[in-house]
């Protein structure tokens, strides 16, 4: 027994759950904020056999699209008493998908 956790944008959590379902993975639903955009993103438990890891990924990659954001990163502003900051913005690339596989040493429903 393996754990994933998939860490996916709030877009793609509804059609990624459903296919998890239909395909008999048990998942967990987190709501989650990402540190960097402090937007709000998924994250999904899923406790996988060993054999089905590769399915499970396989249909994360499928299902899960990278997008393009904005956001606004700061920059010291010149000419101005020292410690002053402005924004400009910044696009950058989120996703597919953040996954990482963790051995479990015991699982068990009690
Ligand atoms: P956020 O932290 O909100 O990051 C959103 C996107 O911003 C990231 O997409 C990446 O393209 C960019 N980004 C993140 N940190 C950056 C930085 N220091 N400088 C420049 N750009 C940066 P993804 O890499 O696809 O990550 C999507 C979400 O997955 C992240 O949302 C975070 O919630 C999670 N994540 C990514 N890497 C992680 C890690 N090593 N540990 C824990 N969570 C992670």
């Amino acid at each position: 027994m393996k754990l994933i956790i998939a860490i996916v944008q709030d877009e793609d959590s509804s059609r990624l759950l459903s296919k998890l379902m239909l395909q008999g993975f048990g998942v967990t639903k987190l709501a989650t904020t990402g540190g960097f955009l402090k937007a709000g993103n998924t994250t999904l438990l899923l406790g996988v056999e060993e054999e089905r890891i590769q399915e499970a990924i396989q249909i994360i990659e499928k299902v899960c699209k990278s997008r393009k954001q904005m956001t606004s990163a700061p920059t010291a502003v010149t000419g101005v008493a020292h410690g002053e900051y402005s924004t400009y913005p910044v696009e950058v690339t989120v996703g597919g998908a953040t996954l990482f596989v963790l051995s479990i040493d015991q699982f068990m429903k009690v």
